[in-house]
């Protein structure tokens, strides 16, 4: 049951696409406080806990921090970080009593400070006074997630290639480049499904066009890839380059497409092409302008696109360059910079990021008139994407593209996945993307995953191998790195058949990952899920936040810590482990309880739950080459319900594609 309340005037979000009658009723289980913009309290007692908020740092249970949703450009996925690049502000409280779903559907600033300032309160607040705030009461955590998930649409479905290993990097310069990663991996026969362009395969930057030098005729070198099943997927970003003769600048001049400031002449800041001025994405027609740009791509051959820089990142404004000016002048008056001069010069240009004041001086032009960014900021990177979906929806309605996000707020889930942004080569980025994933497709976004090895700084080869024995698991399976840090791709390291035989093992659970996550897509379900959620009863369960159940039938326990041998695992339940050493599968049955499994960094272990099964193929260099018609059952289970289709239309629903396999 949802219920949807009304607080102002609220902006049209196009979160929920359910039509759902307005309550005339007060909000319930909250005392709601309007005297300073709106604020939310629920009591808490000790053992009720908050799962929830989608991409946000620290635990499964939000309980004991504040969050806040506001799409942010920032690495430093830590547990002093309050915003990542996500606004997503759906929560279910479990209490003794009820338990029940809670969407905050505001597209400005949302505060959660659950637990942290008050230890018995959870407040949630927004200075913004114009929000939905939709109820949603159910039976279970899971009732109340679908509920939830039927409001706010189907997730996006990539097509099947898209969960095959994908190797990027900031920035593989020219096609020699892109065919030395393709040869390292095809040489050394590890699977390899995709190469990601980063920002150097543009002209100078510019959204929509090649570096002819680098890459020669695009359409012609993604054929040479495609012969060998490799699809390049280039990144777009957010910003258009201010530059006469520019096509996509000067169309958007003309058409009045771009963000403006307060006198309504284009909003200018800096971003990697130098100054640019931002796509209106808020603007249905500059929306579909942009979005039917990505044709210019396909048109050569290309089926993915990343999507970057949409919070959107701003290094500077013009605006701000101004105002720099001005401080840097009023201090050169004296001879030498005071400490306080110095100072202030540094954190002018060191609060540049994420910064309130541009976000202040930009305006949309909106169906439901113009708005300040500050008060929808939320929903730009959700609607480039959107726009994106749109543009190849057109370009080729039959056909699926990879589509993936760096910003995002609930409803873009319908249009693409994401991934969580710029991590680190560090340990606790494991974990960091294991406690996130649940929180992600409780919102709805289930084609997700990590920079795999960690984008910034130097990754090591027991980090990359450990983080890969996560990320087989994961919808999108990516090996990115920043520029300047360590080459990151396996076959730089020693011993590469160690890492071949974590990635075979990706490739045969392919027909067992896609099935999942087509079954979540389509009931509105969870791919990743806290063991929380699936034994409610078992207290040891409750606060296991290191392992996940994926899909129905597994349970994955990672390592992520450096030199471990193994881990302490918890069984739920009897279990079957699958233990993956040197390419071969062992089985050993596992009971009830704690057991240290040692796990070898070249090995892989997970559990397949008491009578399940799931299917398994043989690894393939790439999924196009994936026999699915040869599958073998394992576990201790009788049956599996294989999900199939040809992995590119949209027949989802097609009853053919599910089949019942039965242990011989
Ligand atoms: O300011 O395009 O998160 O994945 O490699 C950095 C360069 C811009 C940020 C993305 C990252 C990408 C990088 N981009």
């Amino acid at each position: 049951m949802i219920k949807k309340f009304k607080f102002g005037t609220p902006f049209e979000t196009d979160a929920v696409v359910k039509s759902i009658p307005l309550e005339s009723s007060s909000l319930p289980y909250f005392e709601t406080d309007t005297t300073e913009g709106l604020k939310f309290t629920l009591p808490l007692s000790k053992e009720d806990a908050v799962y929830g908020l989608g991409e946000s740092v620290r635990g499964i249970n939000k309980r004991g921090y504040i969050y806040r949703s506001f799409c942010s450009d920032d690495p430093n996925q830590t547990e002093g970080t309050h915003s990542l690049y996500g606004a997503h502000n759906f929560i279910v409280i479990s209490t003794k009593d009820k338990t029940f779903g809670v969407f905050f559907d505001c597209p400005s600033t949302v505060t959660f400070d659950i637990a942290f300032t008050y230890y018995d309160k959870l407040v949630i607040s927004s200075d913004n006074t114009n929000m939905y705030v939709y109820i949603i009461d159910g039976d279970s955590i899971y009732d109340i997630i679908r509920e939830f998930r039927i409001a706010i649409g189907m997730s996006y479905i990539p097509p099947m290639w898209a969960f095959g290993y994908t190797q990027s990097r900031w920035s593989y310069a020219d096609r020699d480049s892109v065919r030395n990663v393709v040869k390292g991996y095809r040489d050394l026969d590890i699977p390899l499904d995709a190469v990601y362009l980063d920002i150097d395969y543009m002209e100078r930057y510019k959204d929509f066009t090649v570096d002819e030098k680098a890459f020669g005729d695009l359409k012609v070198f993604a054929d040479e890839m495609k012969a060998e099943n490799i699809r390049l997927v280039p990144i777009i970003d957010a910003g258009v380059k201010i530059e006469e003769g520019y096509d996509v600048y000067e169309e958007g001049i003309k058409n009045n497409y771009f963000c403006t400031d307060k006198d309504g002449k284009p909003f200018e800041a800096c971003v990697w092409p130098g100054m640019t001025h931002f796509p209106d994405f808020l603007n249905p027609e500059a929306r579909l302008w942009f979005g039917e740009k990505y044709k210019i791509l396909t048109d050569m051959g290309i089926e993915g696109f990343w999507n970057d820089m949409n919070e959107p990142a701003i290094f500077y404004s013009q605006k701000s360059v101004d105002n720099a000016l001005k401080l840097i002048k009023e201090y050169a008056k004296e001879d030498t910079l005071t400490l306080q001069g110095f100072e202030d010069i540094k954190n002018y240009f060191g609060s540049r990021q994420n910064c309130d004041e541009d976000y202040s001086s930009i305006y949309h032009n909106t169906p439901q008139g113009k708005y300040c960014h500050k008060d929808v900021h939320n929903l730009f990177g959700y609607n480039m994407t959107r726009s994106a979906a749109a543009g190849l929806l057109k370009a080729d309605p039959d056909k699926r593209f990879l589509l993936f996000s760096r910003a995002s707020y609930i409803g873009m889930h319908r249009y693409s996945g994401i991934w969580t942004g710029d991590n680190f080569s560090w340990w606790s980025h494991i974990l960091t993307e294991l406690k996130v994933l649940p929180g992600l497709n409780m919102c709805g976004f289930l084609y997700v995953g990590a920079d795999l090895g960690g984008f910034g700084y130097d990754c090591s080869r027991d980090l990359l191998l450990r983080w890969l024995s996560l990320g087989i698991f994961t919808p999108l399976m990516r090996n990115h790195a920043a520029c300047a840090t360590r080459n990151q791709e396996c076959y730089q390291f020693e011993k590469p058949e160690d890492f071949k035989h974590i990635i075979d093992l990706r490739y045969r659970l392919i027909p067992y990952l896609y099935s999942e996550y087509m079954k979540a897509a389509k009931n509105g379900e969870m791919m990743f899920k806290p063991l929380a959620f699936e034994y409610p009863d078992d207290l040891v369960a409750k606060c296991t936040e290191d392992q996940l159940i994926v899909g129905n039938e597994i349970m994955i326990a990672p390592v992520y810590t450096q030199n471990a041998l193994g881990r302490y695992v918890y069984l739920p339940e009897d279990m079957t482990a699958v233990r993956m050493q040197g390419g071969e599968l062992t089985f050993t049955d596992m009971k009830k309880g704690h057991h240290f499994v040692e796990i070898p960094e070249n090995e892989v272990v997970f559990f397949i739950r008491s009578d399940k099964a799931i299917p398994l193929c043989n690894p393939a260099k790439c999924v196009e080459e994936l026999d699915l018609n040869t599958l073998e059952l394992i576990g201790n289970g009788k049956e599996y319900v294989l999900y199939t289709d040809d992995g590119f239309a949209k027949d989802y629903d097609n009853p053919e594609n599910l089949k019942t396999l039965k242990k011989q």
